[in-house]
C-alpha cells in the first residue's frame, strides 16, 4: 500500500541540530519511501506568536533553502509553503468542530508558549494544534516523521481523526502515525541538557545552527556541559543527560548505532576526546549543507518557483480530501460529481 509521508517545519533562518537529526534528516530518507513524501513550511503557524510581516518571507525563503541544501529534490518530493494552500486553514476550522477545548488547554507547547507571550496570547496559539491535524490530514498522510517534542500533537491529531469519522463517516480520514527516530528524538541544549534544543527556548552556546561557522560549532561542542564522574564514564545512561546528548549526536550524524560509539570511545582519556570527535563530525556533516545553502539562498526567484510547483501539487490532494470532508459534514454545496472534484467556484 502506497505510504503517504507528511511533516511541517516553522520558517526561521536559524534551524539546528535538533531540527536537522530530528526532523530533517528524517524528511531526506523519506523521500526513498514516500509515495508521495510531503513537506511544508508552515508561515500560518508562525503568525501564532509576535512575529515580523515584512521578514516572514525571507525566512520562508531561508528554510527552504536549507532544506533543498539538506537534500530534499523537488522531483522526489512536494515541497510548498503552507499559506499558499488554503484548503489547511478551512479543514482546520471543520476540524474545530469535533476538538475539545480541554484538550486544547491541556497541551504542553501551548502553555509553555502562552506563558512566554508577553502581550497577547493569540486564540492561533491555543488552535496551533488543530491546523498542524489539518496539515497532516489533508494528505491522508499515514506516517509523520517528528521529533518527540511532538508526541503529544500526534496523539491529538489521531483524537481528532477519529472523532471525526465516528461522527461523519468511517473510512474519510487516515489516521497518521508518527515516526520519531530511535536515536536523536530529543538532541538536548548543550549548556542545560536537561532541555531540548530549542529555537526560542535554549541558550546561544546550547544551541548549534546549521549555519554556525564551524569555529563555533567546535567551540560549542568543547564548552558542552558534560557530568562530574571522576574518572569519566564515557556511556549513555538517564543519569548522564549531557554525555548521553552527545553520544546520541555522534552517532545520529556518522549514521552508526550509538552502541558503536560507546565501543570506539572505550579507550578515550576523558570527555574532551568525545566533544573533539562530535564537534569535528557534526562540522563534516554540516560542510555540504551550507556549501549548497550559499549557492541556493540568493536565487529568490528560483526557491519561489519551487514552492508554487510544490503548492500546485499539494492542492490538487489536499482540494480531493477537503471535497469529501465537507460532503461528509454537509458543509456548502456538495462539489463533488463522479468521485471527481468539481472546480471552485
Ligand atoms: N531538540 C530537538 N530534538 C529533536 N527534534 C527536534 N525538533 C525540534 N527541536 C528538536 C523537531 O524539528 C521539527 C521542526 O520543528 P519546528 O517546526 O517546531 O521548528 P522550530 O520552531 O525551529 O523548532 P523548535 O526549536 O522546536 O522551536 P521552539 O522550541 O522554539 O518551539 C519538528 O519535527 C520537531 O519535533
Amino acid at each position: 500500500m502506497a505510504r503517504v509521508i507528511f511533516s511541517g517545519i516553522q520558517p526561521t533562518g536559524r534551524k539546528h541540530l535538533g531540527n536537522y537529526i530530528g526532523a530533517i534528516m528524517q524528511y531526506v530518507a523519506g523521500q526513498e519511501r514516500g509515495e508521495p513524501a510531503i513537506y511544508c513550511i508552515v508561515d500560518l503557524h508562525a503568525t501564532t506568536v509576535a512575529y515580523d510581516p515584512a521578514q516572514l518571507r525571507e525566512r520562508v525563503h531561508d528554510t527552504t533553502a536549507i532544506l533543498l541544501a539538506a537534500g530534499l529534490e523537488p522531483e522526489r518530493c512536494i515541497l510548498f509553503r503552507q499559506g499558499d494552500v488554503a484548503e489547511h486553514s478551512e479543514l482546520c476550522w471543520l476540524l474545530t468542530s469535533v476538538t475539545a477545548l480541554g484538550e486544547l488547554n491541556r497541551m504542553h507547547q501551548f502553555r509553555d508558549k502562552s506563558a512566554a507571550q508577553r502581550e497577547l496570547v493569540s486564540a492561533g496559539l491555543l488552535l496551533y494544534p488543530v491546523l498542524q491535524a489539518a496539515d497532516v490530514l489533508a494528505y491522508r498522510a499515514h506516517e509523520v516523521p517528528v521529533g518527540e517534542d511532538q508526541r503529544e500533537h500526534l496523539e491529538l491529531m489521531r483524537n481528532i481523526a477519529e472523532r471525526f469519522n465516528t461522527r461523519f463517516g468511517a473510512g474519510t480520514l487516515v489516521i497518521p502515525e508518527h515516526r520519531i527516530p530511535e536515536v536523536g528524538a530529543r538532541v538536548r541544549d548543550l549548556q542545560e541538557p536537561e532541555r531540548k534544543m530549542s529555537t526560542t527556548g535554549g541558550s546561544e552556546q546550547g544551541t548549534v545552527y546549521l549555519l554556525d561557522e564551524p569555529d563555533a560549532i567546535r567551540r560549542k561542542f568543547k564548552r558542552a556541559v558534560t557530568d562530574s564522574d571522576d574518572p569519566p564514564v564515557l556511556r549513555r545512561g538517564d543519569d548522564k543527560p549531557g554525555v548521553t546528548n552527545l553520544i546520541d549526536i555522534l552517532a545520529s550524524v556518522r549514521v552508526v548505532s550509538p552502541q558503536s560509539v560507546e565501543q570506539e570511545l572505550a579507550s578515550a582519556r576523558g570527555y574532551g576526546d568525545l566533544k573533539l570527535a562530535v564537534g569535528d563530525a557534526v562540522v563534516e556533516a554540516l560542510a555540504p549543507l551550507q556549501e549548497r545553502y550559499r549557492a541556493l539562498r540568493p536565487d529568490q526567484q528560483g526557491l519561489e518557483d519551487v514552492l508554487a510547483a510544490g503548492a500546485d501539487k499539494a492542492r490538487a490532494i489536499a482540494a480531493e480530501t477537503l471535497a469529501d470532508v465537507r460532503a461528509a459534514m454537509g458543509v456548502g454545496r456538495d462539489r463533488r460529481a463522479n468521485g471527481r472534484v468539481r472546480g471552485w467556484v
